[in-house]
Formats: structure tokens, sequence, C-alpha cells
């Protein structure tokens, strides 16, 4: 059959040769079939080694899993240059999926409940930090600045501040002698409260909201008829400002803060308050705008102007709770769980529409606070009636709505 005898030496090499070509062969079909398998297993600890049958059901677990965005531009950097980017939170979100959202977006944050006179002085004397020093040490340790509210309001305020020394209420008393007392009382218990928390966080915190609403056209004198204004008139507001200078010297920042001054009665009645307190001498270093507004109202041009007027006094502007709700302040009806496409592009176009006029009035403000950062949590789902809501940038699932996009890159909205 073959025309030439073969040496030992021949046949050797075909079987080497042989060997070679097998093996390599055998290890062709190992790299495209199972190496990928091996290497993943190989990576895991024995204990987390998955099953090749359970491999496909895992991974689509992980991508179906709540995440936030990273590919997004972040609105703390989008607005470095202009003003802060802040969100209201609670000590549980310092933590989480809201945790890393915060971190991506915002350069500021606020408490929502944690650092209102109730959750710090519950019983006097009795003060409690610790839901407050999480959102200060969560702040640290993102480089974040953190305003705090509120060192007074009518809400959320125990009752033992009204409380005389016989623990009747004050506000009862007509005896004009134990009426003036019951006032010292209260303002040096006011002036405690502030002289403690200023002195804890003056190194943590710059930008204090020291009063809040205090501001009522439709009460006697424009003033809210509040146990504080009843008792103290406006000395309670006077002594939050000077304690707050007082213990936190000339680095903090001293702001009255409110809701709906956009309205010409109500920012003008505030306007005449803050000039009264300026010409006192009393410390006073910017207005804090609440700005809970609609998607139908009140009119960007009247946001704007009243900060213009605040800023000619020499004061500073924050807006420090935007947010803005899918109903008319009337409405008392409810999207359920499908909102109109078209009401989140009005929302997106309103956002929008502040944040230029904001961008086109530099120096306007030095920070624009959400009360909030997505619209899984948000006060507006049970004001004034429970419903579906989604007042803000993020959706329940914490993904970019169309707002979003207004406002960190408006070329993305069609
Ligand atoms: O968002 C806050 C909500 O969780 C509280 O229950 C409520 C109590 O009154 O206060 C909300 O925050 C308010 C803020 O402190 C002052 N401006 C209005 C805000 C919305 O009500």
């Amino acid at each position: 059959m073959f025309p030439f005898r073969k040496s030992p030496a021949f046949i050797l090499s075909a079987i080497i040769l042989t060997a070679v070509i097998l093996v390599l062969a055998l290890n062709k079909s190992g790299e495209t079939v199972e190496a990928p398998v091996t290497a993943k297993i190989d990576e895991s600890p024995a204990s987390e080694k998955p099953d090749p049958g359970t491999e496909p059901a895992k991974q689509s677990a992980e991508v179906n899993s709540p995440s936030v965005q990273t590919d997004i531009p972040s609105l703390a950097d989008t607005f470095k240059e202009e003003f802060f980017i802040g969100a209201a939170l609670e000590p549980g979100q310092t933590s989480g999926l809201s945790a890393e959202l915060m971190k991506k977006q915002v350069n500021m944050v606020v408490a929502e409940n944690a650092m209102k006179p109730a959750s710090i002085q519950p019983i006097e004397g009795q003060f409690q930090w610790e839901q407050a020093d999480r959102i200060v040490a969560f702040a640290k340790a993102n480089g974040m600045a953190v305003r705090f509210h509120t060192l007074v309001w009518h809400n959320q305020v125990p009752d033992w501040f009204f409380l005389d020394a016989d623990g009747k209420p004050m506000v009862d008393e007509t005896d004009a002698k134990k009426r003036e007392a019951n006032k010292k009382l209260l303002l040096g218990r006011l002036d405690a409260h502030i002289r403690a928390i200023v002195g804890r966080y003056k190194e943590d915190i710059q930008y204090w909201d020291v009063v809040n609403e205090v501001i009522e056209p439709a009460d006697p004198d424009g003033m809210r008829n509040s146990n504080w204004y009843k008792i103290t008139g406006t000395d309670y507001i006077e002594t939050a400002f000077r304690a707050a200078r007082d213990a936190g010297g000339p680095g903090i920042k001293l702001y009255i803060n409110d809701y709906g001054t956009d309205d010409p009665r109500k920012r003008d009645r505030l306007y005449a308050l803050v000039k009264e307190m300026l010409d006192k001498g009393v410390p006073i270093d910017g207005v804090g705008h609440q700005t809970h507004i609609s998607i139908y109202s009140p009119a960007i041009l009247n946001i704007i102007d009243s900060m213009k007027k605040f800023k000619e006094l020499g004061l500073d502007n924050q807006i420090t709770e935007l947010d803005m709700s899918l109903y008319n302040w009337n409405d008392r009806t409810d999207f359920g769980d499908q909102v109109p496409e078209e009401i989140l592009r009005k929302q997106a176009e309103r956002y929008k529409e502040l944040f230029e006029a904001l961008k086109s009035n530099k120096g306007l403000v030095s920070a624009v606070v959400f009360w909030g950062i997505a619209d899984d949590h948000t006060w507006l789902s049970t004001f004034p009636v429970e419903r579906t809501e989604a007042p803000l940038l993020f959706d329940k699932k914490l993904q970019a709505k169309p707002a979003f996009w207004a406002i960190a890159d408006p070329s993305k909205l069609d």
C-alpha cells in the first residue's frame, strides 16, 4: 500500500503529531463551550458557586433589581457654578437607594422632620440628637452642605414650651403681670433651645431656618396668630435670630422661611417685617422661599419678582422646599395608577421654565432644595388627600422623569 518503508523514527513522529493535533482540537472545543462557565464558577467562593442550570434566572433577577442611574448627568455638577442643589431627607434615607441617588445628584441636604423642635427637644432639657446627627454625618461623609430646618415653627413644637410655671397653657392667662412673666419664660426657653442646637452644629451646618411660616395675611396684623405670637408678639422672632447669631457667630447664614412668598399680599407683609427687623439690627441674612407649587400656578415670574425684591434689600434667597403637585390647589381628584403623559410633560416644561429663569437671574438664589428626592417619598401623597402624586424629578423607582431632563439637559426632551 505504501511505496516506501516506514522507519521507527517516522512512526514515532507520526504518533506524536497525531497526539498534538488531538490535544489542540480538544482544547479549542473547551474554550468556546466550557471556558466561560468554568471561569465564572472558579471566581465565586465555594458557598456561592451557582448551579449552571439556575444561572440564567439569577442573571435576569440582577438586571431587574432596583438601582439608581449612574449614567445620567448630576444636577449638583450641572449647577455647581450657580447654586446648591439640595434635597430633604429622613434619617432612614441616609442609606440605601435614596442615599445613592442623593450622592449622585445633590450637594446639600435638609432634614424633613428630624431637626424640628418636637424631634430635638420633646421634653424640656432632654435633647434627642441621634436622628439629626445621622443626617449631619451623612452630609459630612459625602461633602454636602446642610440646611437646618427649623429652629422655630408653630407646628411640630411640643406643648411644654407654652405651659406656665404651674403647668397651665400660657395663652389662657388674662392677668397682665402673669402674662409678662410667661412671655419671659417662653423667650428664655426659646433662647436655650436655640443656643443648645446652634452650639452643637455651628461648624457643620451653615444655613439655618430660624423661623418658619410666621406670616399669615388673613390673621390680625398679617402675622400668624400662633402661640408664639399670642404670647410674645413679634419678640420671638427677634429673640430667635439674635440667639442664633450669638451662638453661631458671623459664619452661619440665618433665614426667615415661608410658603406662598410669590403672593403679593404675603410677600409685602414679609418684606415689611424683615425691613422692620433689619432696621432694629436683627441679624437676618436671607429669605427661604418654600416654593411648593403646582403644574398650574403660580406664574414663574411672580416667584422671581418676589426674590428680586428681597435681594434689593441686601438679602440672599434660597428655594427651600421645591416640589410641583400634579393637581390644581383646590382639586381633590386622583390620577390613580396612570398619570397621563401630558401631565408629566407639563410638569417638565414648568420645571424648565423655573430653572431657566433662575439661570438668567444669576446670583438671585444661592440654593435650590427639593422637598424630597423621588416620588416614592413625598408629603403630597397624603396631603390634602391620599392619592397618587409625583411632584419631584425622579419617579417612584428613583428613575429620572421628563422633569429631570428638562432641567439637566432640555435637548433630551423632544
Ligand atoms: O414633609 C413634612 C411632613 O413629613 C410632616 O408630616 C409635616 C408636618 O407638618 O411637615 C412636612 O414638612 C413641611 C415643612 O416642615 C414646612 N413647610 C411645609 C412642609 C410640608 O408640609
